[in-house]
């Protein structure tokens, strides 16, 4: 009944849980939007522009006003870095090389701390988000993760920042689906939050496959798929 589903809706939001009305997700207070890396590198004339990059923005403008808690993250790197192909001789841009962690893609140089490049999207507006968290500013080391670098050891201290602010939820928006925003909402799982990846929010490299391969990485672990429609308007 009505009256049942209204109650039952009322115990979930007392709970923090999202609540979804009438087939909607309203994110409530225990829930935070994360938005990932939409720097100019990955828009139109950046030095790594991913396809269709530009048309995450006004998704993400339109979805921030829902969210009590938004997180920011740019990906920050030294100039020099260890996942650039640049730093190796003999390797191009998309070719891989071994680290001490494992298997590292090798990019173009991208997102050097401090330049226009590494900067947000001057159309993203996002004026309520109360932490930018930055990452891969350790020379050798990548972190495509918002949680941890690509040791799995070095955390980033974002899960402690959401852990101490009773945040159980995240949604997961950004650039690019297949890298920063797959490994970031995998790696939300395993810290213990409930992690969706709001899909037309996100667009992909798309490597070899590697958007069909994240998205089928991402299932596995319980990151669920949804679109920004399923979100309630805030
Ligand atoms: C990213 C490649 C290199 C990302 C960052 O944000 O997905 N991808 N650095
Ligand atoms: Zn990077």
């Amino acid at each position: 009944s009505l009256l049942k589903s209204t109650a039952a809706l009322g115990l979930a939001s007392s709970l923090g849980l999202p609540v979804f009305a009438a087939g909607k997700i309203k994110p409530g207070t225990k829930a935070a939007l994360i938005v990932v890396d939409v720097q100019n590198c990955f828009l139109d004339g950046g030095t790594l522009a991913v396809k269709g990059g530009n048309e995450v923005i006004p998704v993400i403008n339109a979805l921030a006003p829902a969210f009590e808690n938004i997180v920011v993250t740019q990906d920050w790197h030294t100039a020099g870095h260890a996942s650039f192909a640049s730093a190796y001789s003999g390797k191009k841009p998309f070719e891989t090389t071994k680290l001490a962690y494992g298997t590292q893609v090798l990019w173009p140089d991208h997102r050097v701390q401090g330049t226009a490049d590494a900067e947000l999207g001057k159309e993203l507006k996002v004026p309520t988000a109360q932490l930018i968290i930055r990452k891969g500013y350790h020379q050798g080391m990548d972190s495509y993760s918002a949680f941890e670098e690509a040791d799995h050891k070095t955390a980033t201290g974002l899960a402690g920042y959401l852990k101490a602010r009773g945040i159980k939820t995240v949604f997961i928006t950004g650039l690019a689906t297949d890298f920063c925003v797959a490994w970031t909402a995998m790696d939300a799982r395993k810290a213990g939050f409930e992690a969706y990846v709001i899909e037309d929010a996100t667009r992909g490299i798309d490597l070899h496959g590697s958007l069909a391969a994240a998205w089928k990485q991402m299932t596995d672990k319980g990151v669920k798929r949804i679109q920004s429609g399923d979100i309630a308007a805030g």
